[in-house]
């Protein structure tokens, strides 16, 4: 298959500014992995671990995570990045970038890697190549995109591609940028190997940009996984799930029913992790499909307990990456199931003290779907599958209920569009602070989040038969502060109410918020809660939702007048009813 013109004429001009004294153009082959695998080692850039074709790498340790205050939207008018992006004038960007990137992979070797997200041939799939100095990076995206040939075969008739430049530069966060170009197709990031600033076609292309043209297309790019759950005898129906980074995204994705749930004959099926393309169908549903072919996954608390199915599957085939070593070359990390043994190196390179985690917080493993023991016979067809629930899910330890149900789509926008939820390591800078995170979506819309949410709106009102739309928190606490939740696979139990409602065979009781479970309309069959367990985890205080509906208003205020008027009416509809409803407190 021949290189298109445009690629290798971009590619010409790139290599012009980087002078690196290789190039070395991605096939996908497995002789390919094998050779760059032998590079990578000898360049100390992986260490072989002792779990069959898995390696560990460890990053510099300044650069473990998303770096939101270096990422930009270089759109050409300031107002189309909107108040929460951090805008930067694309001639600046371009310029300035341009003088970091001249000459940075000299004596270096510089790889061409075309790939496909979405399944190849379907009318879901976009291609781009990226160019990088990172063998990491270049290994990272044949597990995470369809890489190689494969992307030549389904470059599309327009000839249109994403081009993302990336260079790690000297990985001084001094000089770290992701800079997107809504208006050529096009990411820079340079300075950073981490994941969601160096695998460009994830975060960069998938949702910023693939935001853009989502918006233009009619169709959503969201920031969701997607599972299918089989009841007992019924066929698999599917939901998406948007929860802000490391709110449980990968951990519902790969759900493992509870005994009591699997005895009955439960099923659940893993279609994707993180990022979910949507479009209406001809039948007036919505269809989704993953356009990733691999899990970029938080590794701490991965365990037979929590995660059985990523605990085999990143047993073989996994890119592991700053976790911990043990003496015997396998990995280990906080909430293994082994416990901790002596002579464990940290994720640093260094004797681990006993006192700092000996993994870091974020740090991450990347493995094939396809080595998944849950994933869908369907997560590669080309239509995607059918959303009947989606849900918007959050970390709060308070004032949010385990569920609650939005009467209909522009309440349940609403609901998606002002949810909070408290920061986590997946991104540098405080951890624990409750922050707004529009449907998970807040570091990656790639334009004005007034217009994103009008967008959501209009492609409810186009669609016959919406998905409907629901609230979930498996992080609230009791007075102990404890999670008064089980969370993991218990969470199919709500699961099971929210497919119950969509099919109006479930019983629900009203709150200001949203509805909730009815007293018995959650199967809590083989589960043990603590006494008062479901009173903190479904009551509601009004107070606390009076003041709810202010914060939510005064964020959809700071949005500007591009924010839906529909919106806020629902913000002051929530503080209405809460104050009407007085003191109430749902019985559970
Ligand atoms: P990103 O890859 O950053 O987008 O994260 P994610 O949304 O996929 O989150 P993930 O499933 O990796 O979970 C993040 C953290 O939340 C891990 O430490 C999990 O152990 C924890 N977690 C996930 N699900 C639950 C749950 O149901 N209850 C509790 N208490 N913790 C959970
Ligand atoms: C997230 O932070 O939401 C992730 C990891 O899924 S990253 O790919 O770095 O964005
Ligand atoms: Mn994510």
């Amino acid at each position: 298959m021949d290189v298109p013109r445009t690629v290798q004429e971009w590619v010409d001009d790139v290599r012009g500014v980087l002078q690196p004294a290789r190039v070395h153009w991605c096939d996908g082959s497995d002789a390919e992995r094998e050779a760059l695998e032998r590079e990578a080692v000898a360049s100390g850039v992986l260490l072989p671990l002792a779990l069959p074709g898995s390696w560990l790498h460890r990053s510099h340790p300044d650069d473990v995570a998303r770096t939101e205050h270096l990422t930009f939207v270089c759109s050409r008018d300031e107002a189309d990045a909107g108040p929460t992006n951090r805008w930067w004038n694309p001639v600046e960007a371009r310029a300035r970038l341009t003088e970091l990137f001249h000459g940075s992979m000299r004596g270096r070797t510089m790889y061409v890697v075309p790939f496909v997200m979405g399944p190849p041939g379907s009318r879901f799939h976009k291609v781009g190549v990226q160019v990088t100095d990172s063998v990491y990076v270049a290994l990272s995206m044949r597990i995470m995109t369809r890489m190689g040939d494969v992307a030549w075969a389904s470059w599309p008739e327009d000839g249109a591609f994403t081009r993302c430049l990336h260079g790690l530069g000297d990985l001084s966060p001094e000089r770290r940028f992701i800079c997107h170009f809504p208006e050529d197709d096009a990411v820079w990031s340079i300075g950073s190997g981490y994941g969601g600033n160096a695998l460009l076609g994830k975060k960069c292309m998938a949702l910023r940009l693939a935001g853009v043209h989502a918006r233009r297309e009619g169709w959503l790019a969201e920031h969701m996984l997607i599972l299918g759950v089989q009841p007992p005898g019924g066929p698999v129906r599917y939901v998406a799930a948007a929860f802000p980074s490391q709110c449980g995204k990968t951990n519902l994705a790969m759900i493992t029913p509870p005994p009591a749930f699997a005895a009955r004959g439960w099923r659940c099926w893993t279609v994707g992790d993180d990022i979910a393309w949507l479009r209406p169908g001809t039948d007036g549903r919505l269809w989704a499909v993953n356009p990733e072919a691999g899990f970029f996954g938080v590794v701490p608390g991965t365990n037979h307990a929590t995660n059985p199915a990523a605990t085999d599957m990143i047993a073989r085939e996994t890119l592991y990456t700053n976790v911990a070593l043990r003496p015997d070359g396998t990995p280990w990390w906080e909430g293994h199931d082994a416990p901790a043994v002596e002579g464990i190196v940290d994720w640093r390179g260094q004797p681990w003290d006993g006192r700092t985690p000996a993994a870091h917080p974020n740090s991450r493993f990347t493995a094939p779907a396809r080595n998944c023991p849950t994933i869908s016979p369907s997560w590669e067809d080309p239509q995607g599958v059918p959303i009947d629930a989606i849900l918007f899910g959050a970390r709060r330890p308070g004032v949010i209920p385990l569920v609650h149900e939005a009467r209909d789509w522009r309440h349940g926008v609403f609901l998606g569009a002002t949810m909070s939820s408290e920061t986590t390591a997946a991104a540098t800078g405080a951890v624990g602070v409750l922050r707004h995170d529009p449907m998970a979506m807040l570091p990656f819309c790639g334009y004005h989040l007034g217009d994103y949410l009008s967008h959501w709106l209009d492609v409810g009102d186009a669609l016959p038969r919406p998905p409907r739309i629901f609230g979930v928190n498996w992080f609230r606490r009791d007075a102990a502060g404890r999670f008064a939740w089980p969370g993991f696979g218990e969470n199919l139990r709500v699961l099971d109410w929210i497919l119950g409602r969509c099919d109006g065979a479930r019983a629900a009781v009203d709150t200001p918020l949203g509805a909730v479970p009815a007293p018995g309309a959650l199967d809590l069959d083989g589960l043990t809660l603590a006494p008062g367990a479901l009173g903190t985890l479904l009551g509601w205080d009004a107070a606390e939702l009076e003041s709810e509906a202010r914060t939510r208003m005064a964020f959809l205020d700071g949005l500007g007048p591009r924010c839906p008027t529909a919106l806020r009416a629902e913000g002051a509809r929530l503080g209405a009813a809460a104050s009407a409803h007085g003191k109430a407190t749902i019985p559970a």
